[in-house]
């Protein structure tokens, strides 16, 4: 289709705020502002090591974020850039984010908003060295009414339900943006040379059933029973009671499987394991797991902890994990009657 009659992110949005007469179009500036990172941190990925970007920050010395992983350089630089392009809009009141321990303070010298911005600037860094797809996780919440004006934690710690808007940028062969702002879920991919993002998957729905899981299979002989059942009846096919052949995947880079299962369907476990029984699992609640629910959620699938909906678990602090279950519905309740047939 000729540029002419394509869609831009920006017209996409106008068109939306034209739903409701007398918004301010503060929210539509803020995805805008979340864009423009989203295009800077794709051309820092496309550059890789010809920006010598590969590679730990720190060099020789490694630095080590709050969630105690190796910082890469990708990492900083990401989040440096997510912080100076969504900070002096005037549309936050405060911004919280994988790498950064404390919420992020808007400085005294830009106007303060009505909105909160919860990020993880890139997840799935481990695969940046081996050019493996990563990406960008954001989330926007209302700061609560009556709130004091202190900058704390406690703001943010609103249940997934209580998001105004999420999605995530996916550097891969293309970079796309997945966006929900509460009526559905649309995709937009950068337009290389012009430099927009163009409406390209609208109205997105996950198909109710799958043959694809994604689960990281070197943790089996740690699964608790609901998750090998699950795992045990796809691998058994034809031959098991699903009557059906499966097919797995593991990137280890969750916006990539988050793609995938919206783009075709499937489920993707990162559950709660004996592992390490005092993580209740690997991905965050915040700026992974939340974002990513409403997200399928918006388009017909399902998100849970394996015993709750995600969209409902009251956060108890902002770095805090969660077991992940989510994709293709009927798969995701599946999977939650037989956690609660185990009492798990
Ligand atoms: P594992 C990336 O580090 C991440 O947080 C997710 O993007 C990904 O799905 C998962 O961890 C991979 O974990 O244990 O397979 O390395």
């Amino acid at each position: 289709m000729p540029f002419n009659q394509r869609t831009t992110l920006a017209q996409f949005l106008i068109e939306e705020r034209r739903r409701y007469p007398g918004v301010s179009g503060d929210f539509n500036m803020l995805i805008l502002d979340i864009a423009v990172a989203c295009k800077a941190i794709s051309a820092a990925v496309a550059m890789g090591q010809l920006a010598n970007l590969h590679g730990h920050h720190g060099d020789d010395q490694a630095s080590i974020n709050i969630q105690g992983e190796t910082q890469q350089k990708l990492d900083v630089l990401s989040n440096e850039l997510f912080i100076s392009n969504t900070n002096w809009g005037g549309h936050l009141f405060a911004m919280a984010s994988e790498e950064n321990d404390k919420p992020i303070a808007i400085p005294k010298d830009y106007p303060q908003g009505k909105y909160l911005l919860v990020f993880d600037p890139l997840d799935g860094s481990s695969n940046i060295d081996i050019n493996v797809s990563v990406g960008s996780i954001f989330s926007i919440l209302r700061l609560p009414e009556g709130h004091n004006g202190e900058l704390s934690e406690d703001i943010f710690l609103q249940p997934g339900i209580k998001q105004v808007a999420a999605g995530y940028a996916l550097y891969g062969p293309a970079t796309t943006l997945m966006l929900t702002l509460g009526n559905g879920v649309n995709g937009f991919t950068l337009h290389p040379t012009i430099g927009e993002f163009i409406l390209s998957h609208p109205n997105i729905s996950i198909p109710e059933d799958t043959h694809e899981f994604a689960i990281n299979g070197s943790n089996r002989r740690f699964w608790q029973a609901p998750v090998e059942r699950y795992v045990a009846e796809c691998l058994a096919g034809k031959t098991g009671p699903r009557g059906k052949d499966f097919n797995t995947r593991w990137i280890a880079s969750m916006v990539a499987e988050a793609n995938r299962i919206l783009t075709r369907g499937g489920v993707f476990l990162y559950p709660q394991d004996n592992k390490d029984p005092s993580k209740p699992g690997k991905l965050r609640l915040m700026y992974e797991a939340n974002p990513i629910a409403m997200l399928i959620e918006q388009a017909g699938g399902r998100c849970s902890t394996g015993t709750m909906p995600m969209l409902d678990v009251e956060p108890t602090s902002l770095h805090q994990r969660v077991p992940l279950i989510f994709g293709s519905k009927n798969e995701v309740e599946r999977l939650e009657r037989y956690h609660h047939e185990t009492g798990k």
